[in-house]
C-alpha cells in the first residue's frame, strides 16, 4: 500500500507526523493491521457477546463503504449515525470514511427535536440508527423539513444495514482524501442557540492517538481499552475506538448505560487494562465499592475527563483500587485531551501539564497573555483541532482564532506548570461529563402551564460535582408543594435528555434581576 500512509518519526518529541499527499485515514486505522499480521487478533469485544477480529472489521468496513457507494451517496455527503456502542458503530464510521463520505455520530441520549435539528442542519444524505432509538429518531424524521434520502436501521429486517452488507463486495479502494480534508463531524453544544457541527480532518485522529494515547498514556498493543463514555462523544470515540485501533490493541464495548454495576461486570469479565470514565461515574463506583469491595485484575490505568476530577475522588479511588486516575482536559473541538496528568507526575485536583504537540495560552480580559499565576481564558493550539464549524462562520470566527482555539474555560497555570480549572466563561454546565445548557432546562420548565419564570444554575453535590438546580416562580394562585416539585421534575425528564433534569427545585417569589431584566445567576449560585 503506497498511498495513504503516515510516517512517524519517534526521535523527536512530540513525534513527527508526515502524511502522504493522498491520505485516507481509514487505511492506517483499519487496513494497516492486515498488512501487519493482526487479521486474527480481536479488535472488539462486545459486552453482549461476540468478538470481532481485525480481519472481520476490515471486511465489514469495506462492505458498508460499498453499500454507501451503491446508494449513490456522493463524496463529502453526511451520514448521520445514531448508533449504540457496538461493532456496527465502527463499520459505519470507517466504512463512510473509507468511501469518502462524512460520518456524523450523534449523542444517542438526545430527544426527537434535537435529532430533527441535526438532520436539518447537516442536510445529511443518510441516517443510520440502532432500533433502540426508534422512539426519538422516527418522530424526528417525520417532523424534519430535510428528508435524508437513505434511512436505515442497523439491524432488523432485510432493509437493515447488516442485511445490506451480506451481499456487498468485500473489497473497496480508499476514496481520495488528504490529511487536511473533511473527515467526520461531531456536534458540540453551546449556551444559547443550537449545537454546532465541528468539522474534523483526516489527520486529527492520528494526532490525538499519537500525542495523547501513545505518548501520554503509553498505550500498547496488548492493551484492552474500556470506555464508559460512549463512542459518540469525542472522549469515547478516542478511548473506545481510535486509540485501540491505532495501537493494534483491543476495545470492549458496552452497548447499554454505564452504571457501577454494568461497568464492574465488564471490568471483571474482560479484564481491561485501561478504563476511561468521568468523575460522576467514579463517584458512583466508589460508593458501590464501599458496600461491595472488588479487585480489578489487569487494570493498569484509569483516565478521567469531561469535567474536573475532585482530588478527593482521586485519592479514594487510588486507595480502593490501587490505580491512580489521570485527569486531563479535552474538548470536541480539539478532538481529545490536550492538557493532562502523567502516570509518574500527578497533581490531584489539577488537569496536569500541556501534552507535547499542543500549546496553551492564558489570556486576560484585554487579550494579553498572562505569564504569572492569575487565571484567565484558556486558548490552545494543536494539529488535532477542528478548522471550522459547519455553516456557522460567526461561531467559527469567535472560537477559532488564527489557529488558536478558545476553550471557553477559565484556567490558571501554577509555578510548576500544572493547569487548574476555575470554571466556564459561559453559563454552560457539565453534568456527568455531558454538556447541559441552563437555558434549555429553563425553557422546558417555562413550557409547564403552572410556571411563570425559571432560572437554572450549577450546584455542587456531595461528591463536589456540579448538577443543575432550578429556581421556579409559579403563576398567580398556584400552590407550591412537594407534589408540584415532583411533577416539574417529571416534566423535565420527559422533554429533555434524561441527564438534564434539575436535581434540586426551589420555589421562589421572584428572581434576582438587573435593571435590564437579565437574571443575575451569580446571586442564585
Ligand atoms: C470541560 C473539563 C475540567 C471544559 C472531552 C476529553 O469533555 C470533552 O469535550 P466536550 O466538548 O467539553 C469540553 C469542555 O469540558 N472539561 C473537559 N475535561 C475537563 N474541565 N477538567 C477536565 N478534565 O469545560 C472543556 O472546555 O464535551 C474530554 C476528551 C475529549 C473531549 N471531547
Amino acid at each position: 500500500m503506497q498511498d495513504h500512509t503516515v510516517t512517524i518519526d519517534n526521535s523527536t518529541s512530540p513525534a513527527g507526523l508526515a502524511f502522504a499527499d493522498n491520505f485516507n485515514v481509514a487505511v492506517p486505522f483499519i487496513d494497516r493491521h492486515l498488512d501487519e499480521g493482526r487479521g486474527d487478533k480481536t479488535a472488539i469485544f462486545s459486552a453482549t457477546g461476540g468478538r470481532v477480529s481485525y480481519g472481520e472489521l476490515a471486511l465489514n468496513v469495506n462492505k458498508v463503504g460499498n453499500c454507501l457507494n451503491a446508494m449513490g451517496i456522493a463524496a463529502g455527503e453526511r451520514v448521520l449515525m445514531i448508533i449504540k456502542d457496538a461493532p456496527e458503530f465502527y463499520y459505519v464510521f470507517w466504512g463512510a470514511i473509507k468511501a469518502g463520505k462524512v460520518p456524523v455520530p450523534l449523542n444517542t441520549l438526545l430527544r426527537a427535536k434535537d435529532f430533527q435539528y441535526m438532520i436539518e442542519d447537516s442536510a445529511c444524505a443518510a441516517l443510520v440508527y440502532s432500533p433502540e432509538f426508534a422512539d426519538e429518531v422516527e418522530p424526528a424524521l417525520k417532523a424534519t423539513s430535510h428528508k435524508p434520502v437513505h434511512v436505515m436501521r442497523t439491524t432488523g429486517d432485510e432493509t437493515s444495514l447488516l442485511s445490506c452488507i451480506k451481499n456487498a463486495s468485500p473489497t473497496l479502494e480508499p476514496a481520495p482524501a488528504s490529511a487536511s480534508s473533511d473527515c467526520f463531524w461531531l456536534y458540540s453544544s453551546g449556551t444559547t442557540g443550537r449545537s454546532k457541527g465541528t468539522v474534523h480532518a483526516h489527520a486529527n485522529m492520528v494526532v490525538t492517538s499519537q500525542y495523547y494515547a501513545m505518548d501520554i498514556l503509553g498505550l500498547r498493543e496488548d492493551d484492552v481499552c474500556f470506555s464508559a463514555a460512549k463512542l459518540f462523544f469525542a472522549y469515547g470515540l478516542g478511548n473506545g475506538m481510535t486509540f485501540p485501533l491505532w495501537a493494534g490493541a483491543s476495545a470492549v464495548l458496552l452497548p447499554g448505560p454505564p452504571t457501577p454495576q454494568s461497568t464492574f461486570e465488564v471490568i471483571e469479565r474482560f479484564k481491561p487494562s485501561i478504563f476511561f470514565g468521568v468523575p460522576t461515574l467514579y463517584a458512583a463506583q466508589l460508593q458501590a465499592l464501599e458496600a461491595d469491595p472488588r479487585h480489578f485484575a489487569g487494570l493498569r490505568r484509569c483516565v478521567s475527563a469531561g469535567e474536573a476530577l475532585p482530588g478527593d475522588i482521586y485519592r479514594r479511588w487510588l486507595e480502593k483500587t490501587g490505580v491512580s486516575i489521570l485527569d486531563g482536559i479535552g474538548s470536541t473541538e480539539a478532538l481529545h485531551i490536550f492538557i493532562s496528568n502523567r502516570t509518574d507526575d500527578i497533581k490531584p485536583g489539577s488537569s496536569g501539564k500541556i501534552v507535547p504537540g499542543y500549546e496553551a495560552r492564558i489570556l486576560d480580559d484585554a487579550g494579553e497573555e498572562i505569564t504569572g499565576e492569575q487565571s484567565g481564558r484558556l486558548m490552545i493550539k494543536g494539529a488535532s483541532t477542528a478548522g471550522r464549524y459547519w455553516n456557522n462562520p460567526e461561531k467559527t470566527a469567535a472560537t477559532m482564532i488564527g489557529g488558536w482555539l478558545d476553550t471557553g474555560d477559565t484556567y490558571f497555570r501554577d509555578a510548576e506548570g500544572y493547569y487548574h480549572f476555575c470554571g466556564r466563561n459561559d453559563d454552560m454546565l457539565k453534568v456527568g461529563g455531558i454538556w447541559c445548557s441552563p437555558f434549555e432546562i429553563e425553557a422546558r420548565l417555562i413550557e409547564h402551564p403552572k410556571v411563570l419564570e425559571a432560572a437554572v444554575v450549577g450546584r455542587a453535590d456531595d461528591a463536589n460535582l456540579v448538577k443543575p438546580a432550578a429556581f421556579v416562580v409559579l403563576r398567580d394562585g398556584v400552590e407550591a408543594d412537594e407534589q408540584l416539585s415532583e411533577e416539574l421534575m417529571q416534566h423535565c425528564k420527559s422533554g429533555l435528555a434524561k441527564y438534564k433534569y434539575p436535581r434540586w427545585l426551589s420555589f421562589v417569589e421572584d428572581l434576582p434581576k438587573t435593571a435590564t431584566g437579565k437574571v443575575q445567576r451569580f446571586k442564585l449560585r
